[in-house]
C-alpha cells in the first residue's frame, strides 16, 4: 500500500486571458484560478439551500461508490429521489449518493442567468454546462472525459479534493481498454503497489477547491474527486485545443463507447474481467514491470 506522488497545483487570483492562453491553455497545463466567479451571482447565490428552493421537485438519478457490474450500464443510477430530499440528506448525512452530469439548459434554466462564460480564450460549448452534486462520503471513480474538452470546473458550497494526472501519465494508471477509467479495484487513496507496481511511478496534481474556485482541466487529463463536504460543483465544456483529439473525440463518442456498451450486453462481466486483464498485462508488459 502506498500514496501517489503529488505536487499542489498552481493557483492564481484573477489571471488576464493573455496570461491564461499563454502559460495554461496553449501548453495544456492545469490551473486553478481563485476568483473567476467573485462578480457572479452564483458565488453570493448558490448554496444547497438555493438550488433546494429552485428546484426542489425534480427527481434525479443518483449514483454511488460502487463501479458498475456485469450487464449493468454505467449511466443506470442505483436509485432516483427528489432534489429536495436528496439535498437534506447532503445537509444532514455523509452520504456517496452523487448526481453526475445535470445538465442545467434542461433542468434548472433559472441558473444560467447566474453565471457567465469566462472570457478567457477557451470556445465554450454553450449547450453543455452541467452540475455535479456529492455528499461528504462521495467519491468519482478516476476518469478522463470521453469527450475530451478543455474545462472549467467550479465548485461551490464546501470542499473538494481533485487528483489529477495528465495523459502522459497514462501508461502508468492501468488504463481500460474501450474505456475512459482505469481498473476499478485500484483504491485511488491507497494504491496497492505490490499489485499493481506502475502506479508508483505516476505523478499527479492535487487541487484543493473551495467555494467560488475554478479549476481549469486541459483535454484528456485523469480525474480522481472526493466530496469533503456535501456539495457541488459546475463544468463548462470546450473544445479540444488540437485537431488530433478531436478526432480521438469523434471516436470515442461515436464508436468506442457503442462497441464497449455492446459486448457488455452480450458478454456482461467476461467482457469487464477480460478488459481488466489486458490492462493489467499491457501496462505491465509495456514498463517491463
Ligand atoms: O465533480 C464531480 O462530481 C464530477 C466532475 C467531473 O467528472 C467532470 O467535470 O468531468
Amino acid at each position: 500500500m502506498g500514496q501517489f506522488k503529488t505536487t499542489p497545483i498552481t493557483r492564481v487570483t484573477n489571471i488576464s486571458k493573455e496570461e491564461f492562453v499563454e502559460n495554461y491553455y496553449k501548453p495544456q497545463n492545469p490551473v486553478l484560478i481563485e476568483g473567476l466567479t467573485k462578480n457572479w451571482k452564483a458565488y453570493e447565490k448558490w448554496n444547497l439551500d438555493y438550488i433546494q428552493k429552485h428546484a426542489g421537485d425534480q427527481i434525479v438519478p443518483l449514483y454511488n461508490n460502487k463501479p458498475a457490474k456485469g450487464k449493468q450500464s454505467v449511466y443506470d443510477p442505483v436509485k432516483e429521489m427528489k432534489l429536495y430530499d436528496y439535498i437534506q440528506l447532503l445537509k444532514t448525512e455523509s452520504t456517496d449518493l452523487r448526481i453526475f452530469f445535470y445538465n442545467i439548459l434542461d433542468s434548472m434554466p433559472e441558473l444560467l442567468k447566474d453565471f457567465e462564460y469566462p472570457d478567457i480564450g477557451l470556445k465554450f460549448f454553450k449547450r453543455l454546462p452541467a452540475l455535479f452534486f456529492g455528499g461528504g462520503n462521495s467519491k468519482v471513480f478516476m476518469h478522463y472525459d470521453i469527450d475530451l474538452p478543455d474545462s472549467m470546473h467550479f465548485h461551490f458550497h464546501g470542499k473538494k479534493s481533485v487528483t489529477l494526472f495528465s495523459p502522459k501519465q497514462t501508461k502508468y494508471l492501468y488504463k481500460v481498454p474501450f474505456s475512459i477509467h482505469n481498473i476499478d479495484k485500484i483504491d485511488m487513496d491507497n494504491p496497492d503497489f505490490e499489485r499493481y507496481p506502475a502506479l508508483q511511478y505516476a505523478e499527479g496534481i492535487q487541487a484543493n477547491m473551495n467555494h467560488g474556485d475554478a479549476l481549469f482541466m486541459p483535454s484528456g487529463y485523469w480525474h480522481y474527486i472526493k466530496y469533503l463536504d456535501g456539495g457541488f460543483s459546475m463544468t463548462l465544456r470546450a473544445l479540444p485545443r488540437k485537431p488530433k483529439r478531436i478526432v480521438i473525440m469523434l471516436y470515442n463518442v461515436f464508436i468506442m463507447r457503442h462497441f464497449d456498451n455492446f459486448m457488455r450486453r452480450i458478454k456482461g462481466q467476461n467482457w469487464l474481467d477480460y478488459k481488466e486483464q489486458l490492462a493489467f498485462s499491457k501496462t505491465n508488459k509495456n514498463l517491463k514491470l
